[in-house]
């Protein structure tokens, strides 16, 4: 009899059980801030993440870009000079690797264009990733310094499109390709000791008139520029001048460029922007004037640089550094320059590399009316420009850009942030890329002046030629 009640009381007294065990896991777990940090992380790890089971099948192989990549019409033999086997090549092996796309891509360019002028083929190379921005799990890559064709991010000469049809230039070759077209016995190797002392100084236009004479009277066909290891920073364009004014001195040449008027989304990119297309359809209410149809000339894109950037800035601070690149242009609006010790220095640098919620609201209506009185001052009162949506671009799913985005709709915008787009396994690997696609394109573009991610957008934009009033920053 009392065997047969407890068998009936049995599923209340687990269920019981459980709750308890549970209630006491939590409290215990919740108390102790180490502890509550570990099972934080382990929940992100396992639960909210997938853990190392996650069905996500890793990184994308890219099997048909590579054997397109292989295929590129330009490698081939018989193609007269300076193509094929009595072309003129160079191949820039002190390129800076595992480091954020961007430092690499401004140098990618950059050398691309010194090829150019030098009359010589650009050797394009994949993209090696720093480990902390690369999209997948460990336990998922496929080589131990994970990497990316170039074609999956960037399309143009710079990665072997062809130049305009005017132009006799010799197309980009891959990596791959140079091995076979320049055997090693063959190869010119100069290094960077030889040559980069002499314009250690020197201003940008310089120092790209330094190596394009080395490279253009070279009578080798193959040169291969190889880094002093003694030397932190062995690069053609190194860091010292893209983070000086100097660097400001190539930009007549470096815009003319056909690597930088041909330079354009990949593929992959734009079919990733069109397929989160949707997305970006205003929510408000109808505006109270026709308002242009196209949700990008109705979008402000606000690059927030943020996870690793917290420390990054306070470092910034200290060294009390200027904005980066082409993020230095005079004629841009929202100059920073470096003030000398004062009292509140620090946070008004903070203020602005790292801003908090109040300060991006502020930032995104005062662009806002700026852009709106322009778009009168340029088209006259019947003008029907409206900025009503907002794309946030960053590298950050946390809470912070949760309780922003509803101070940003409480002013008024349809806001999407990065972490709102649909991508699939290929337009994930490439992420950085779509999101400075959508910014290159949005009426209104405000960034993070010390960022070489806003530096890039920043150089797009001016390529199609925006007015600098479009271009902000925090
Ligand atoms: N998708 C996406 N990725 C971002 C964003 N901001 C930063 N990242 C990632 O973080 C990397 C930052 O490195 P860089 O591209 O070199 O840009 P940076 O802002 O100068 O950053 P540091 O190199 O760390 O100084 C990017 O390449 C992306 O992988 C963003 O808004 N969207
Ligand atoms: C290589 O170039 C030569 C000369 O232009 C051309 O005749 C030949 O068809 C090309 N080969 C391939 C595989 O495209
Ligand atoms: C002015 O109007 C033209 C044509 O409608 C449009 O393309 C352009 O973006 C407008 N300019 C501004 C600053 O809004």
């Amino acid at each position: 009899m009392a065997y047969s009640t407890f068998l009936r009381c049995r599923p209340r007294f687990i269920f019981i059980a459980a709750v308890l065990l549970i209630f006491i896991l939590l409290t215990v777990t919740g108390a102790h801030p180490k502890l509550r940090h570990l099972a934080r992380v382990n929940y992100n790890y396992y639960v909210a993440d997938g853990g190392p089971w996650r069905a996500d099948g890793g990184p994308p192989k890219y099997v048909a870009l590579r054997k397109w990549e292989a295929a590129l019409p330009q490698h081939n033999l018989s193609l007269p000079s300076p193509e094929g086997r009595n072309g003129r090549y160079v191949k820039f092996s002190n390129q800076i690797r595992v480091l954020g796309w961007n430092n690499c891509f401004n140098e990618v360019l950059m050398n691309a264009h010194l090829a150019y002028v030098s009359g010589r083929a650009y050797v394009f190379q994949d993209y090696f990733w720093a480990d902390e921005h690369y999209q997948w799990s460990k336990e998922k890559w496929l080589d131990v310094h994970p990497r990316t064709p170039l074609n999956a991010i960037v399309s143009g000469p710079v990665a072997g499109a062809p130049f305009e049809s005017d132009d006799a230039a010799p197309r980009a070759v891959s990596a791959d390709w140079f091995d076979v077209v320049c055997r090693r016995q063959e190869r010119r190797y100069i290094n960077t000791r030889e040559v980069k002392p002499a314009v250690a100084e020197a201003s940008g236009i310089d120092v790209l008139a330094h190596w394009q004479n080395l490279l253009m009277s070279a009578p080798e066909r193959c040169i291969e520029i190889v880094e002093a290891k003694e030397d932190s920073f062995p690069q053609t364009f190194d860091l010292a001048l893209w983070g000086s004014p100097r660097v400001l001195t190539l930009w007549d040449s470096f815009s003319q460029s056909p690597i930088s008027r041909l330079l354009d989304a990949s593929p992959i990119v734009r079919a990733a922007v069109d397929r989160n297309r949707y997305l970006f359809v205003p929510r408000g209410p109808r505006p109270p004037h026709p308002a242009p149809r196209d949700p990008f000339q109705r979008m402000l894109a606000l690059h927030l640089r943020r996870g690793d950037y917290e420390g990054h800035c306070r470092g910034m601070t200290y060294m009390n550094l200027a904005f980066y690149s082409w993020n230095q242009f005079p004629h841009l609006p929202d100059r920073f320059t470096p003030e000398p010790d004062a009292p509140g220095k620090d946070e008004r640098f903070l203020a602005r590399c790292w801003p908090d919620s109040p300060g991006v609201v502020r930032k995104a209506a005062e662009a806002r009316r700026d852009y709106l009185a322009l778009a009168e001052n340029v088209n006259g009162t019947e003008t029907s420009a409206t900025l009503d949506v907002m794309y946030i671009l960053n590298n950050e799913k946390s809470q912070w850009i949760d309780e922003l985005k509803r101070a940003l709709q409480l002013d008024g915008w349809t806001v999407v942030t990065s972490q709102d787009l649909v991508l699939d396994t290929e337009q994930t690997d490439v992420s950085m890329a779509v999101d400075m696609e959508i910014a290159r394109q949005a009426a209104v573009f405000v960034g993070n002046g010390w960022s070489s991610f806003t530096s890039n957008v920043v150089y797009q934009r001016l390529i199609d030629k925006r007015d600098p009033m479009t271009i902000r920053f925090t």
